[in-house]
């Protein structure tokens, strides 16, 4: 393989889709060398196999607004790859949502899922309808219509949908009930459900909690933990939120939070009772992160990111690309050990390229925040049981499983020089095992 020609290729082949290329990009410049070391694979032609989705379906969905006017979204289910398991990954709704960035997300999701050890395969969907600014009579037409079209492609051996960006536990539930009514069958086929009906203890909080057990991992290797640690958050939904957590209980201090508007920046911590208040404001009010700057008088700036505020840890609870080169040198700069991805994706080449420069702990997304889809493995697993574990079991495994990842992680991406490379390790770990199960199951 020449990850170079492979790309170039792809881009001719599927032009206008950046983060698409971007995620294969960074994934291919780090498994290329372990890749050739197989003739069989490229004889296989594995790569190009591995690159392009599975399948994609896209659907027009039409609802009916609360003033009768009626609406246009487009949905999408990117089904990338079944090699180890059902396709598995959330659906993101949001007015940014194209095919581009779905295929960017189905496509690190068959690497996170496989770097789980559960038998996941990876797929994403979603819309670019937007939650915002919408009432919930509104939100449950719409889910309903987008289920109307994409019940027939998901089931519990199939795909298994969950949540992601403006897809959370009220919207997973009118999804789960159109989808019951559709098909008569109370199965486990999406995940993130709630507790009354299949859904997991600690599925809510995995996400976040799995990012602070990766990183408590890497801070170990470097003989340290996070208390006292000065830690900057971006974003303020389920990911944010339970990372804050974390933190907090791990005995660090979280002096940012953010939402697509801009950040707060309170340089005496966010404390528990502070976490309660954006939990409310965020999850029942759906308001906004500037109003918990009027509440507890401290600084609030529009249109920017977090990172030029001081901290030891940063952690990118939002989206993709949302701390670029600049980001990246301000935190090192202002004297930044570590770096563990809440979100997918959200460094940019040049911000990864600084932080591994300055040979600084550095977790991509997919070995980070691997918890959240892990959990839904669980959650899978309670539903074909037909029973259900308690919190201390789902937790216990889900820090065994980010233990294991970060392991993974340092067998394959130690450096020469005992720099661990958390993206070629990820990369590497994640691919082999799609790659041996694709080779096993022949040319199809
Ligand atoms: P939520 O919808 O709960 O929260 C998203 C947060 O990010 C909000 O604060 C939102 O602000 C902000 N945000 C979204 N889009 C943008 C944007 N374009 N620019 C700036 N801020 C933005 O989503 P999650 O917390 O679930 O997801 C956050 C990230 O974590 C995503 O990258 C997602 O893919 C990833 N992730 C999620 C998992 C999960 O289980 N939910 C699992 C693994 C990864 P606003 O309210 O203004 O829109
Ligand atoms: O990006 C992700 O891993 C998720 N949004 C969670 C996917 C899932 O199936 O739980």
């Amino acid at each position: 393989m020449n990850a170079a020609k492979v790309l170039d290729d792809l881009k001719r082949r599927f032009p206008n889709e950046p983060e698409y290329h971007q995620a294969v990009e960074e994934v291919l410049s780090t498994i290329e060398e372990e890749y050739n070391k197989h003739p069989e694979f490229d004889k296989a032609n594995l790569i190009d196999r591995l690159c392009i989705p599975d399948r994609v379906y896209q659907f027009r969905v039409t609802w009916v607004d609360d003033k009768g006017n009626v609406q246009t979204n487009m949905g999408y289910r990117v089904q990338h790859n079944n090699a180890i398991g059902p396709y598995k990954g959330g659906l993101r709704f949001h007015s940014s949502v194209n095919l581009g960035i779905l295929k960017f997300l189905a496509f690190e999701q068959v690497f996170k899922n496989s770097l789980t050890t559960l038998p996941m395969g990876g797929g994403k969907g979603g819309s670019d309808f937007h939650p915002r600014g919408k009432s919930a009579a509104e939100v449950m037409r719409f889910t309903q219509s987008f289920m109307l079209e994409l019940w027939r492609h998901i089931g519990p051996d199939i795909d298994v949908p969950a949540g992601d960006i403006g897809v959370g536990g009220r919207e997973i539930g009118f999804m789960y009930g159109m989808y019951k009514k559709l098909t008569r069958e109370f199965t486990g086929t999406l995940t993130g459900k709630g507790l009354e009906y299949g859904g997991s203890l600690i599925r809510p909080e995995a996400t976040g909690y799995g990012t602070l057990y990766f990183l408590m991992e890497m801070l170990k290797t470097k003989g340290t933990d996070l208390k006292g640690k000065v830690c900057a958050i971006s974003g303020s939904g389920n990911v944010a939120q339970y990372a804050a957590e974390k933190v907090l209980e791990l005995g660090g201090k979280v002096v940012t939070l953010s939402d697509s508007d801009g950040y707060i920046y309170d340089p005496d911590g966010i404390d528990r009772e502070k976490l309660d208040y954006i939990m409310e404001l965020k999850n029942l009010y759906r308001g906004r992160i500037r109003e918990y700057a009027e509440q507890y008088a401290c600084k609030y700036v529009e249109g920017a990111k977090p990172w030029g505020e001081k901290c030891d840890v940063a952690l990118p609870c939002a989206t993709q690309n949302e701390l670029n080169g600049d980001h990246a040198k301000q935190l090192l700069e202002n004297g930044c050990i570590a770096v563990a991805e809440g979100a997918n994706m959200p460094s940019t080449p040049e911000a990864i390229k600084a932080f591994q420069e300055a040979k600084i702990l550095y977790a991509p997304g997919k070995a980070a925040n691997a918890g959240g889809v892990a959990v839904s493995g669980l959650e899978m697993t309670q539903n074909s049981y037909r029973l259900s574990w308690s919190r201390e079991e789902v937790d216990a495994k889900l820090k065994s499983i980010m233990q294991n990842i970060h392991q993974a992680c340092v067998q394959y991406g130690t450096e020469e020089d005992g720099y661990v490379n958390y993206v070629k390790g990820a990369n590497v770990a994640g691919f082999m095992k799609v790659a041996k199960a694709m080779m096993a199951q022949g040319i199809v």
